[in-house]
């Protein structure tokens, strides 16, 4: 049974100088009634706590860590760039580079802007719709998560679902109003919206493959009739793939479901485990923004030296290696269909759902999930007594049912077979409860 004493005390000691003792709620455990570990290092597919306890590493700082932890290429090149200074506030080629690459790996992105986290990429994506269309409004869909911009903390998903605040106090009625909340895979929400709101849509902004109500599949249809309509109307469509680039593909979801977006967020993975966000899309589109244009959007550490070396290193091992994909695939079907054996031989109810290297175990009676309305029927307690008896026996997964986990390249076939193990020993457990 791992020991959690130092973690515990460190957990009250953050409390009194920190809101919730973390910098991110969902870090805090508090859904899944656990205090949470205090990691001490990481790496590969490993993650170290402060008792000395070792885990099998799911979370991959929510995604970034495609690589593994401490990637030997990724920490030499950082070393070697904090040598040269660790920020200039002016242009570097470092940033020339990354952009050239995303846009080499994106084939829809031909101009990208870095920011410094998701949010800022999502919220920026939004204001150049906004001031491009010269209309207000914005649809998103209950349950997906795009950061905690004041415009898209409306029935989101992720931490505020997770917290049970999907509305959070602070953002205001004239905000919201500008909101719109449709269905995921339920065209004739957004349909109704438009009919409703047509003229006054700025954009759609949607996670291709919502990761944040926890993985849900996408109806490649219901992809298509976003970008029809948004043609339609003359509205922007947004794909927010700050979770899905380089995740589910080289190109991310919109390689995977040949769908062209007018604008892409990026985030996680470019960073390769610095801060790094980005938006990006077609040049005539991205020239209407500052010093170009007139939409305004800054940061002091955008393109930051050290941020870039991160991203482009990750990125770019990636893209040098032609079977990286086929790998994660394999590592990530070998996981997945062993967690859905052992559902079926222990008969927990329960549904896992996988794109990718991203999947999430659902516990639930539904016989599937693919709505929002099908996430809400999962039982959250079933999901904490699930996590905590993983985590005891060393594997770590997010501590909400409303999550992505994430496979990385650095799983190994042992590591995955010990998983599949635990995970069925996780759900003779539950149904032993
Ligand atoms: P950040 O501002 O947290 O870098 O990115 C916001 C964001 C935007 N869009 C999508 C699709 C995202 O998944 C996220 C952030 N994801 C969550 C985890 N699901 C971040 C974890 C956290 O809040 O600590």
């Amino acid at each position: 049974m791992n020991s959690y004493s130092k973690s515990i005390e460190a957990f009250s000691r953050a409390i009194e100088v920190i809101p919730g003792g973390v910098n991110s709620p969902v870090r805090s455990c508090k859904s899944v009634g656990e205090n949470p570990v205090f990691i001490a290092s990481a790496h590969g597919a490993y993650i170290n706590d402060i008792d000395g306890n070792s885990y099998i590493d799911y979370v991959g700082s929510w995604g970034p860590m495609i690589l593994g932890h401490t990637h030997p290429k990724v920490i030499e090149a950082l070393c070697n760039c904090a040598q040269q200074g660790t920020s200039f506030g002016a242009p570097t080629l470092w940033e020339t580079q990354m952009a050239e690459l995303i846009c080499s790996m994106m084939p829809h992105i031909e101009s990208v802007r870095m920011v410094n986290s998701g949010t800022e990429a999502t919220m920026s994506a939004l204001r150049l719709a906004r001031g491009y269309t010269k209309r207000d409004k914005v649809i998103k869909f209950e349950g997906c998560y795009h950061g905690h911009h004041d415009s898209f903390l409306i029935q989101a998903g992720s931490g505020a679902l997770t917290l049970s605040t999907p509305n959070s106090p602070g953002v205001t009625a004239s905000t919201a109003k500008d909101t719109i909340v449709a269905q995921f895979n339920d065209f004739e929400s957004v349909h109704n919206a438009f009919r409703l709101y047509g003229e006054d849509i700025a954009a759609i902004i949607v996670e291709p493959i919502p990761g944040n109500m926890g993985v849900v599949v996408p109806n490649r249809k219901f992809l298509q009739q976003l970008r029809e309509i948004c043609d339609i109307y003359e509205a922007l469509l947004i794909f927010d793939e700050v979770m899905t680039g380089f995740r589910v593909a080289q190109g991310g979801a919109q390689e995977l479901y040949d769908i062209v977006p007018d604008i892409t967020t990026l985030g996680k993975i470019i960073g390769g485990g610095l801060p790094v966000g980005a938006y990006g899309g077609k040049k005539h589109l991205m020239d209407n923004l500052s010093p170009q244009g007139p939409i305004y959007q800054a940061g002091t550490l955008s393109g930051n030296p050290l941020a870039m070396t991160a991203g482009y290193t990750t990125l770019s091992t990636i893209k040098n290696n032609p079977h990286f994909y086929t790998e994660l695939e394999e590592k990530s079907i070998l996981l997945v269909e062993g967690i859905r054996e052992n559902i079926k031989k222990t008969g927990v109810a329960a549904v896992c759902n996988r794109v990718g290297s991203m999947f999430t175990l659902f516990f639930t009676d539904s016989s599937e999930i693919k709505t929002y309305q099908d996430v809400c029927t999962c039982d959250t307690k079933k999901y904490a007594a699930f996590y905590s008896f993983s985590r005891d026996n060393g594997i770590y997964l997010a501590p909400s049912q409303f999550e992505a986990a994430f496979i990385s390249i650095a799983h190994s076939t042992q590591d995955i077979e010990r998983t599949i193990e635990a995970n069925y020993n996780a759900l003779m457990y539950l149904k032993n409860l």
